[in-house]
């Protein structure tokens, strides 16, 4: 019995995976034998990250682009095909927030966080499904957000991209997984990462997350490596147009 558990031979590519929830995401899938193309659009960055992932044995590339950029998707994606590089695992973390009460809000970063939290998954997985449904399988992971259920005053649009994070999820399950395509999304809860170090610092929130998460605690990017692994896997190989909440249980209680 083979462990349905085991990424090896297979690569995946990881957007925004130079540091916080995507590199932990990265981490975890080359833990489970993938060969992990990291992504993000400060080279050096991600020169470093891939120097201590492969210091740790892993197998990594590096593929730089800015996923709001539709030729930088193209090219990265025939660069891939010219150099061989299948592309069996896709997993749509890049994404940034910006606080604002809409009715101070500018159109123009009202789009900016539409288009690289939602439009850019919708890119890259258009890309990345034309290759996956040619050989008849493929994972997709899309990154949401406990704001894929619920609003909160002053991320108006991270919420409503990532409310459409989970209906593409559903979009993408419904069109590709006759082609053995299967995809699915992580609603990770509030997580210890870089975007949300005001919200740390700021004794008020952490005492509301704090006081509204079952786990009474903040979530480590880490914790969602194992959920990344397993729809990775072939063991979520019946698992299609799911999103699964890693968030100490907040989005489930009042
Ligand atoms: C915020 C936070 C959230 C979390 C996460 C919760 O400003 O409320 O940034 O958006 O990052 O998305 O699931």
């Amino acid at each position: 019995m083979t462990n349905p558990f085991d990424l090896s031979g297979r690569t995946a590519l990881v957007t925004g995976s130079s540091r916080g929830l995507g590199r932990a995401i990265a981490e975890g899938l080359a833990r489970a034998g993938a060969r992990i193309v990291l992504n993000g659009i400060d080279t050096g960055r991600l020169e470093r990250a891939a120097d201590e992932m492969r210091e740790a044995g892993h197998d990594v590339l590096i593929a730089p682009f800015d996923v709001t950029d539709e030729g930088a998707i193209a090219a990265t994606f025939a660069g891939f095909d010219t150099a061989g590089v299948a592309i069996d695992i896709l997993v749509n973390n890049a994404g940034m927030q910006f606080r604002k009460p809409m009715v101070d809000l500018a159109t123009a970063d009202w789009q900016r966080v539409i288009d690289t939290n939602l439009t850019s998954a919708f890119v890259i997985g258009r890309e990345a499904a034309r290759r996956m449904i040619a050989r008849g399988h493929g994972k997709v992971i899309n990154i949401g957000s406990l704001t894929s259920e619920l609003a909160r005053a002053t991320v108006a649009p991270y919420t409503v991209a990532k409310g459409g994070i989970k209906m593409l999820t559903k979009a993408m399950a419904a069109e590709w997984g006759e082609h053995g395509v299967q995809a699915n999304a992580i609603g990770p809860g509030y997580m210890i990462t870089d975007m949300n170090e005001a919200l740390i610092a700021n004794p008020q929130f952490d005492g509301w997350v704090k006081a509204r998460t079952p786990a009474r605690r903040w979530g480590r990017p880490d914790e969602l490596a194992g959920t990344a692994v397993y729809l990775a896997s072939s063991a979520a190989d019946y698992v299609n147009g799911q999103i699964i909440y890693v968030d100490g249980g907040m989005i489930s209680v009042l």
